[in-house]
């Protein structure tokens, strides 16, 4: 979130699209309530099915699956048209007046640059035309024909309402109330809050999703303002703090980048990696790269990294390809994979196509598997269903399960989505033979480090050099842990004048005084402060709130800089007033930045001195215009990999484009996406408020509420196929099929799509083979083995079934 779970309160309009967090963020949609208490705020429900988020909203309109890009860019356009923009906002906090080199271009459905052997885009085109001084040229005007807002204009322009009905389904007059009640919140004194997950995430088109609706609240001037922001409501109680932490393979700690084996020394990828300023006078934080980068190295390999030796970068893995969860499988399926560890993670069940995971899985030496629990992936050969059936008898894969603690057995730190760092304490040790996370990691650690003494290795050194500074080597603690991830002095820091402001050993107050010279070390920048010299930060529990907005600066830590709205320089204008002086987050007070938050911004910055509020960016202001995304610098309406209509309505006759030519597809997934002649219906997949994921379903309790797997069509579709509530029905993809219990429901509309009817078939994932529930096939038995282009999360929310009376 860019905001927090409490700011929820202060938007005159939420909506929930993308999502359906009276169900999966049960106790978050509070704050929902609260602003339609409080505020009188108005919820309006956008999904393709009549959730329970939309049983309380005040406007539900549906969408067919996988169509969000066509009704955001809707937006946008009935945005443009009826000028409901915030037009001092944009020309401030945007690039909408930045002027693009007159070589980009859009035709049939691509932009410059099109690759179609490498599915992907030389981007040169897509840049800023540059002046003489170095820095990128604008038009404040904004009439410049290469300037960003005319060319959005024009991008736009094709989605009209009847279109945007056409593709998504959403009737026309549902599409128009919606576009209305966003556009109220251009005034400066209104915001709109947006909720999503993963009905926008899990899609080819993922990314494009969520980059159109922060397009939307830059139009609005909803970035930084209380009430507004950019809402990602997060999924695993700490999923926010293993992003930040790396449990990416693609990253290191707080977004740096894994180096590659086009960045062979440190110096290449220091050069590469720190930004340059696009328009005088700006500040980056990103110029800080090497600070944190040496610090973070430092942490990781201690006295060993010395400037001498890059500090260790050659230690560092250089990748060689992707390493997302797909390119993992794919990998593991091709047999290129000796083991794998499995920790907290049952991929059996929660990985698209179920009989590649399987097969996969079949083909590793050994498996270990980490888990309070006997998940599905750790008896992968049982598997239910009668199509993937696998003969024990030719698995080779050997496989071990360590016990482990549960979280609650464990003290640590959960990171939720108002990205904050809260400490949580152990109500209990785990039982039998479990050990904490921690421990195994450490036994596993001073073992392999004692293998390598011993015995040698090819490459001992990532494992011999790596600085182990624990009072148990075998068992770290959460808070030794914690602390080197907020950073410390390894020698006496001083100020210009000399006077030391940081002793050796002491912890550091916050990445400002992290150095780039070895005399700091940081497990990661971003979460820098939460332990400083006053103790941990993240274990308070202060909620007194001043000012009635609800940032309650002394609970918990927010990172980064314990910052609860980030950008909140763009909740004022240029001169530093408030946009809206009611909801004031910061404001510039004659001398410095304050208020009600730790300004985003150098607090003794002057308004005059023009520096941007967007400090991640070199032109210091938020792109509209965006070159960094994989399938184009503005979001396009593309099918999903497996589509209903068999073309893409916005370029009926160019095939190239049916789908996001951008995505990533590998060999032998491409032949498995099924066709509407044979798979006529959309399905998606969701969750249900009485189960968590596959481990719910150990749980009695849990077992009783939700007791069997099932699916949910329309009444329509039922009369349609001869199905009754209650019968059991096989639903096929391509790729396979599960059985279930039919729930024939008025929540999923039928509609109207190109002129013809378009049906849903709804499936809860959470059912599998292991614990109390009734055996069930696994729902991801059914879905596609393809990602967004930019994340590779998989295209789980829209994909083709088929569905019979079984
Ligand atoms: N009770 C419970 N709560 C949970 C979890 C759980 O398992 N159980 N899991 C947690 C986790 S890890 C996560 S990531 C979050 C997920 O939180 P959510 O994303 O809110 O959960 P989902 O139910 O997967 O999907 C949300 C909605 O997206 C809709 N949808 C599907 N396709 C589309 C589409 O193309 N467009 C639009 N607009 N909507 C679409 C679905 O109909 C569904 O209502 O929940 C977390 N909270
Ligand atoms: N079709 C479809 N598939 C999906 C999704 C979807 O919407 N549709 N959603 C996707 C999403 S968003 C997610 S997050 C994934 C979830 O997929 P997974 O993360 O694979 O599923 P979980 O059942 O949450 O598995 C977490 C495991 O962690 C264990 N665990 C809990 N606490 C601890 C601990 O302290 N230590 C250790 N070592 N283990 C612990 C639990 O027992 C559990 O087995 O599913 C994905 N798959
Ligand atoms: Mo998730």
């Amino acid at each position: 979130m860019t905001n927090h779970w409490v700011d929820i309160k202060n938007a005159d309009l939420v909506l929930i699209m993308g999502g359906n967090a009276a169900e999966a963020h049960i106790c978050g949609f509070k704050w929902v309530q609260e602003a339609k208490h409080g505020r009188k705020a108005r919820l309006v429900v956008v999904d393709p099915r009549f959730t329970r988020s939309a049983a309380v909203s005040d406007y539900y309109a549906p969408i067919r699956a996988g169509s969000d890009i066509a009704f955001l860019s809707g937006v946008i356009h009935y945005l443009l048209e009826n000028d409901k923009i915030q037009h001092e906002y944009v020309k401030t906090h945007t690039n909408a007046s930045f002027l693009i080199d007159p070589a980009y271009g859009f035709e049939n459905g691509l932009f410059t640059g099109y690759d179609a052997e490498k599915r992907g885009y030389d981007k040169s085109t897509w840049r800023y035309q540059m002046g003489e001084d170095g820095y990128a040229k604008v038009d404040p005007t904004l009439q410049d024909p290469n300037c960003v807002f005319q060319l959005m204009k024009r991008h736009f322009a094709r989605y009209d309402a009847d279109t945007v009905s056409r593709i998504t389904g959403t009737p026309k007059d549902a599409f128009l109330k919606v576009c209305g009640m966003i556009a109220e919140c251009s005034a400066p004194n209104r915001t709109m809050t947006i909720l999503y997950a993963l009905g926008w995430t899990q899609h080819s088109v993922g990314s494009q999703n969520i980059r159109s609706m922060a397009m939307i609240q830059l139009l609005l001037g909803n970035m930084g303002m209380a009430g507004g922001g950019i809402n990602a409501l997060r999924g695993h109680a700490n999923v926010q703090g293993i992003t930040d932490q790396c449990l990416f393979g693609e990253s290191l700690p707080g977004y740096l980048h894994e180096p590659t084996e086009a960045e062979p020394t440190l110096e290449v990828f220091l050069d590469k990696r720190t930004p340059r300023m696009l328009r005088p006078g700006q500040m980056n934080y990103w110029s800080n790269y090497p600070k944190f980068f040496i610090s973070l190295l430092k942490a990781f390999y201690g006295p060993s990294a010395t400037p001498d030796n890059s500090f260790g970068y050659d230690w560092l893995p250089k990748m060689d390809g992707a390493y997302d969860v797909l390119a993992m499988f794919e990998r593991m399926h091709q047999g290129r994979m000796n083991g794998f560890v499995c920790q907290g993670f049952n991929p059996l069940a929660s990985v698209a196509n179920k009989g590649k995971v399987s097969a996969a899985l079949a083909k590793l030496k050994y498996l270990v598997v980490i888990d309070p629990l006997a998940t599905d992936t750790s008896e992968f050969w049982k598997d239910y269903g009668e199509l993937n059936k696998a003969d024990p008898a030719q698995i080779q894969t050997e496989v071990f399960r360590l016990p482990a603690a549960l979280f609650a057995e464990h003290e640590g730190s959960f990171t939720n989505s108002s990205r904050v760092i809260q400490w949580h304490w152990k109500a209990a040790d785990g039982p039998g033979e479990t050990r904490e996370d921690t421990e195994i990691f450490g036994q596993l650690f001073v073992r392999l480090r004692a293998m390598y003494a011993r015995d040698g290795g090819a490459f001992p050194e990532p494992i011999q050099k790596l600085h182990w500074p624990y009072r148990i080597a075998s068992h770290p603690s959460s808070q030794e842990l914690a602390r080197e991830i907020s950073g410390y002095a390894i020698s006496d820091l001083t100020d210009a004048s000399g006077n030391v402001t940081v002793k050796a050993g002491e912890q550091v107050a916050g990445f400002a005084v992290l150095r780039a010279d070895g005399s700091t070390a940081c497990g990661n920048w971003l979460y820098s402060g939460m332990w400083s010299q006053a103790g941990n930060l993240t274990a308070r529990r202060d909620n007194s709130d001043p000012t009635g907005l609800g940032q309650s600066l002394n609970w918990g830590f927010a990172w980064p800089a314990n910052r609860r709205i980030l950008y909140n320089r763009a909740s004022c204008d240029a001169s530093g007033k408030p946009w809206d002086p009611e909801r004031n987050v910061i404001h510039w007070n004659g001398k410095a930045w304050g208020g009600n938050d730790v300004p985003d911004m150098r607090p003794n910055a002057t308004p005059d001195e023009g520096v941007g509020a967007f400090i991640m960016t070199g032109e210091g202001v938020a792109r509209l215009f965006a070159p960094g995304m994989v399938e184009g610098p503005f979001p396009e309406h593309y099918e999903p990999f497996e589509t209903p209509l068999g073309r893409n309505p916005m370029h009926p006759d160019v095939p190239a484009v049916v789908s996001n030519p951008a995505a990533r597809v590998y060999q032998g997934d491409m032949e498995l996406f099924g066709k509407a002649d044979e798979f006529p219906y959309v399905a998606t997949t969701y969750r249900l408020a009485e189960h968590f994921h596959f481990w719910s379903k150990t749980s009695k309790i849990n077992a009783i509420l939700q007791p069997e797997h099932f699916v949910e069509i329309s009444e329509e579709l039922a009369a349609e196929k001869g199905i009754r509530k209650g019968d059991v029905v096989t639903v096929r993809s391509n790729r396979g099929h599960i059985k279930a219990v039919a729930v024939v429901t008025k929540r999923i509309p039928v509609l109207t799509v190109e002129g013809r009817k378009v049906h849903t078939v709804g499936i809860p994932l959470h059912y599998g083979f292991k614990g109390e529930t009734k055996p069930g096939y696994i729902t991801n038995t059914l879905t596609p083995f393809v990602g967004d282009a930019n994340t590779q999360t998989p295209e789980y929310k829209a994909f083709l079934v088929d569905i019979e009376k079984a």
